[in-house]
């Protein structure tokens, strides 16, 4: 009698105190702020008005519409331009604490030219901006999120090193404008993604194939004119306006192909995320990435390697330029060696000499990169704290794609277990998250996959000349994890089945 009663008695408390462990993982880290985000040519439209100069990806929805899916483009995209009232509305109902918000490069210096402003593309800016902050919502402001001026790009865009000088100064107009109002910037979005779909491969704008050269080469002049910009706000911003400034980096999470292996994880790491990080975390290309690309350039007869090479004042001029790290994360691969030469590492990873690939078994959203795999991100997480020393992180987008549903249980899903993830590694293993931001607020054109494919919290009706929009369910579910500063158990879905293979 008495036995079974300390066994039910245990049994007991052991379930409590499991569960109490899960609950701790559902309440907001203290400090932790939440907020949502777009981007200028994803969302705004209005691509002729306000006097606005053409961007790259106006002239390459244009010129080369077949590079888009369903050949759209975003000359309307969601209409943000004018219904950016609107949208801070929506951000206010869900009670979050920031919108991240893009500046269209072109609408604010059409001719690329920063002694000529344009004063009513930059008007928009401040509205949109002085809406937010009357709504108490915290503007965070990204200076570049992949449309510059076409005039720039016809004078070799990303290729041409002066780009950095041009970034510069553009960054300037912005800390003058903008800079007593805004109090976190974010200077380049994703030069992975966009270095190598822009120039490497050319199926974003401005849509050129330059192979890894060009891919390497873009990332060289993006990191020096992040440097630069963050330097000339530490010279003459940073003591009157007291902002926080850094770079965007895409991270993709890893996973062993073979239990155990860590090299490939290493290897993957520093090749795609490392590429641009360590350069500002630590100094300079990381090693394996130097020798590597040195080596397989020799042996394709180069006089020298494709990674360009820093001098070591430039080495210096950019390390240490990032008040935090500013991290867009969706999802993770399997890596490892290739077993026989049949296997291609995918072109992204070509020179780490990787088999990169996602298990057919995974849960997948409606883009085919994107796998819901929550471990990763927390791992990944924890790379970053070991690697640069444990520094702030801005988690600047999370998200998920479907199809166009308004009842997107997967979306919560997703969500709720990576907000969980991202808990455990603040509360347990110690990682300094510090934002985090649900991608994207609206539905909108996502890039060369037009319309397709929706990243966001509220539906717009892309057919209707009003563009009205929809709350999702995951805008419901949002507002009360907002309520609470705690995650809600996501809504039950008959029609979700987590072992399905979606591909
Ligand atoms: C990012 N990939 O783009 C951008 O920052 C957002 O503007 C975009 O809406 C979001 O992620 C979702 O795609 C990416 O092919 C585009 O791996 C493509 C890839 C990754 C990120």
């Amino acid at each position: 009698m008495k036995k079974s009663f300390i066994f039910v008695f245990l049994v007991l408390t052991h379930r409590l105190s499991t569960q109490d462990d899960e609950n701790v993982y559902l309440k907001f880290s203290t400090g932790l702020k939440i907020g949502v985000g777009g981007a200028a040519y994803q969302i705004e439209g209005a691509w002729n008005i306000s006097n606005k100069g053409e961007s790259v990806w106006d002239n390459f929805v244009h010129n080369m519409p077949w590079k888009i899916e369903d050949q759209s483009n975003g000359d309307t995209a969601s209409n943000s331009y004018h219904k950016y009232k609107d949208d801070v509305k929506m951000v206010k109902r869900l009670g979050l604490d920031y919108y991240r918000l893009s500046i269209s490069w072109a609408r604010v210096l059409p001719n690329g030219s920063a002694d000529s402003i344009n004063q009513e593309g930059i008007q928009y800016y401040h509205n949109l901006i002085d809406e937010l902050v009357a709504n108490g919502i915290e503007p965070i402001v990204t200076m570049y999120h992949w449309d510059h001026p076409q005039v720039l790009e016809d004078m070799g865009g990303w290729m041409n090193e002066s780009m950095a000088t041009w970034f510069a100064e553009y960054a300037e107009v912005l800390y003058r404008e903008l800079g007593p109002k805004v109090k976190t910037f974010l200077t380049i979005n994703e030069p992975q993604i966009l270095c190598f779909q822009g120039y490497g491969s050319g199926i974003m704008a401005p849509g050129r194939d330059l192979g890894t050269a060009g891919t390497y080469t873009c990332g060289h002049n993006m990191l020096k004119a992040h440097a630069k910009a963050y330097r000339l706000y530490d010279e003459k911003y940073r003591s009157i306006q007291n902002g926080k400034l850094g770079i965007v980096s895409h991270c993709d999470g890893y996973l062993p192909e073979t239990e155990g292996e860590t090299l490939p994880l290493e290897l993957a790491y520093q090749f795609r995320c490392g590429w641009i990080s360590h350069p500002i975390f630590v100094g300079d290309y990381h090693q394996v990435m130097k020798s590597r690309v040195a080596q397989l350039s020799r042996d394709e007869g180069l006089s020298e390697s494709r990674l360009p090479q820093f001098s070591p004042e430039w080495i210096r001029y950019i390390k240490g330029t990032a008040d935090f790290f500013g991290l867009n994360h969706y999802t993770s691969f399997l890596v490892g060696f290739p077993t026989t030469t049949k296997q291609n590492g995918s072109f992204v990873l070509h020179d780490s000499g990787l088999l990169v690939r996602s298990d057919p078994r995974w849960e997948a959203g409606s883009l085919k990169w994107i796998h819901i795999i929550p471990e990763g991100f927390s791992s990944l997480l924890r790379k970053i704290k070991s690697e640069y020393n444990n520094p702030p992180v801005y988690i600047t987008e999370n998200g998920f794609s479907d199809n166009n549903k308004v009842q997107d249980h997967q979306r919560i899903k997703y969500h709720y277990l990576y907000l969980k993830e991202l808990l455990q590694a603040v509360k347990r293993d110690g990682c300094n998250v510090q934002r985090y931001t649900f991608w994207s607020l609206l539905d909108n054109f996502e890039w060369s996959s037009g319309y397709q494919h929706t990243f966001g919290l509220i539906n717009v009706n892309m057919t209707s000349p009003g563009r009205e929009r929809t709350p999702k369910l995951s805008f419901t579910w949002l507002q009360n994890v907002m309520r609470m500063r705690q995650l809600q158990l996501p809504i039950p879905s008959p029609s979700v089945n987590t072992t399905t293979n979606h591909q």
